[in-house]
């Protein structure tokens, strides 16, 4: 019965990933455009954060928050664990409607590149050291004016879970802006939608909020990625207690 049930479950993901994002996402960016600039921003903000909750309604996966979220005005760099592409909606849903940091494949991905650039996103070419350059001014300025970031510093997806080593640089951003770092962990999303499949298995996942880190406090970027690294790797394990039990 239970594979029955995961099978209905994966069906339902492609058709409503497909409904939700394609067709109601289309809706709510031209719903955005009637509203006008400021009040059509708030709305589609607003279902952004929405489709990320109601996504794991959706899929029957019961989501555990631990720790709390900083304050809305403070200005920091979320730094998270990367599993699933469930993570996206995690984040957006649970952190807030926040640009991320990521791979340019992902602008191959239709309307959720359009979301992407919406939510202020920067998508870094690895192999274009030009590109990469202008990107990175781009953030910087862009925290400046206050945004927050989403960084995934194991630049890929951990198949089993387990945290990958945080690849080196990659939180040079945080380091020289200063920017406080939110580390959170995430664990449970690999079982759920496991790296390359499209299939739901797993119905419990979980998010946790670390303390703010403050990159003055490193002497360098690796001593503070080091720390990080620590924290989201004890934090995942600490969601696994707390998912399991
Ligand atoms: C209202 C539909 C929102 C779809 C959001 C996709 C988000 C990708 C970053």
């Amino acid at each position: 019965f239970v594979k029955f049930f995961n099978i209905l479950r994966s069906v339902w993901l492609i058709v409503g990933a497909f409904l939700y994002i394609f067709v109601y996402g289309a809706i709510v960016l031209l719903v955005g455009l009637i509203l006008g600039k400021e009040r059509g921003k708030r709305f589609v903000l607003k279902q952004i954060e929405i489709f990320g909750r109601l996504a794991f309604k959706l899929l029957g996966v019961k989501v555990y928050v631990c720790g709390k979220k900083p304050d809305v005005n403070t200005n920091y760099i979320v730094v998270s664990n990367h599993q699933s592409i469930l993570d996206i909606p995690l984040i957006i849903g649970y952190v807030g409607p926040t640009p991320f940091i990521a791979k340019k494949e992902l602008e191959k991905f239709p309307m959720v590149n359009v979301y992407l650039k919406y939510l202020g996103s920067e998508l870094i070419d690895r192999g274009n050291v030009r590109q990469t350059a202008t990107a990175i001014r781009e953030v910087m300025r862009k925290l400046k004016e206050g945004y927050h970031f989403v960084i995934f510093p194991e630049g890929t997806r951990s198949p089993d879970g387990e945290v990958l080593p945080f690849k080196p640089r990659s939180l040079e951003i945080a380091f020289k802006a200063k920017v406080p770092v939110l580390p959170v962990a995430i664990w449970g999303n690999h079982l759920v939608i496991p790296k390359h499949k499209l299939i739901v298995r797993g119905n419990k996942t979980g998010i946790m909020f670390g303390e703010l880190v403050h990159p003055e406090n490193f002497q360098s970027e690796e001593e503070l990625r080091q720390y990080v690294e620590s924290v989201i790797r004890q934090g995942t394990k600490r969601l696994k207690e707390v998912i399991e039990n």
